[in-house]
């Protein structure tokens, strides 16, 4: 099984990411073959300073390893440094419609109907077709908000493959976890948490250190009924709690209701607090081990060729189906 999945390099990787994403990379180590990468030409959808970007992408790269991902075990790389996602993104933007990808939610949301939006922005999704189609994977783990984007995914591979041959795209599945594949803000729990919100206080950033991961829970927007229930609806606040909760300890929230049947927010907030302080510490200390590491920069140009070696091979067949070159 080969497994496929990356985060932007975009700064304030968030508690979202890790128990969404991240959390689902170090699993799938012991289940396939697992590559992961950092989607610098993601990042540029929306401009970014070069040097801070160049300094992000050096951040996710260690904390993947901060996680839990194996640099050896697994293949961990820079998008840019291997051309082919470019290549097939431009020959996947020709096999989609722009109808279906006027329909992306996230489009719609960051373009507000702004006709100055990059174009980047409107087609991300092929980008992210072709990342994920490069490497035959047949699962890719990310949170909820990915849906929409791998089923599109799915879409433009059938279409393909119903025109060039079934063996063209190998078509994947997405992979979402019960609990954490969608944690919303801490100061608004009706949306979803990010890494480009303005309040500090809407998230967990992994590195933040354990006063700041205080304040955010401890501040975090409830409501005024003071029971402790998991009610999405009505307790949009309580239930992302229990969700965060249930994600880092692995406690069911039938258990984590039970257990604090009768008991009030605070302790339910001062809890989670330490749990949460527990599970992110030795991740900072790992980070801090390698970010500025020989060892990261080696994994990385490793990395870099065991990627290309394998989007080269498929670039091939694809270059052949389409009938392209001489
Ligand atoms: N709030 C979230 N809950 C669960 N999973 C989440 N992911 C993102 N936010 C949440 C998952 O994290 C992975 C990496 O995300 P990304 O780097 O590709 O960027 P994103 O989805 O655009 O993340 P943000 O934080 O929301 O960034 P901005 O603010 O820039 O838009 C993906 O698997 C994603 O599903």
């Amino acid at each position: 099984m080969r497994v496929f999945s990356g985060v932007q390099p975009t700064g304030n990787i968030h508690i979202g990411n890790y128990l969404g994403a991240l959390k689902q990379f170090v699993a799938l180590q012991d289940e396939g073959d697992c590559i992961y990468c950092i989607v610098d030409l993601h990042a540029i959808t929306l401009p970014k300073e070069p040097k801070e970007l160049k300094n992000h992408i050096l951040d996710v790269a260690a904390l993947y390893s901060a996680v839990g991902i194996d640099l050896k075990k697994s293949i961990v790389f820079v998008q840019s440094d291997v051309p082919g996602h470019a290549e097939l993104s431009w020959i996947l933007t020709c096999s989609s419609y722009t109808g279906e990808l006027s329909r992306m939610t996230q489009f719609k949301d960051k373009a507000k109907g702004d006709e100055s939006t990059p174009t980047g922005l409107f087609v991300y999704p092929a980008l992210m077709a072709a990342d994920i189609l490069l490497y035959d994977a047949d699962i890719v783990p990310v949170g909820n908000d990915q849906k929409q984007h791998i089923e599109l995914t799915r879409d433009i591979a059938i279409r393909i493959n119903n025109r060039l041959g079934d063996d063209t795209f190998v078509v994947p599945a997405g992979r979402f976890l019960k609990e954490g594949a969608r944690v919303m803000a801490l100061d608004d729990p009706t949306a979803k948490m990010s890494k480009s919100a303005e309040s500090e206080m809407s998230r967990i950033s992994l590195l933040d250190d354990d006063g700041k991961i205080k304040k955010a829970i401890m501040r975090s927007t409830t409501d005024s009924d003071g029971e402790i229930r998991y009610d999405i609806e009505n307790k949009p606040g309580i239930s992302n709690l229990l969700s965060i909760y249930s994600a880092f300890s692995g406690r069911s929230i039938e258990s984590l209701e039970q257990g604090y049947a009768g008991q009030g927010y605070g302790t339910l907030k001062k809890d989670l607090v330490e749990v949460a302080v527990d599970a992110l510490s030795p991740i900072r200390d790992r980070y801090a081990e390698i970010r500025h590491s020989g060892e990261l920069k080696a994994a990385l140009e490793d990395g870099a060729e065991r990627a290309n070696a394998i989007a080269e091979r498929t670039m091939k067949r694809v270059r052949e189906r389409f009938g392209l070159g001489r």
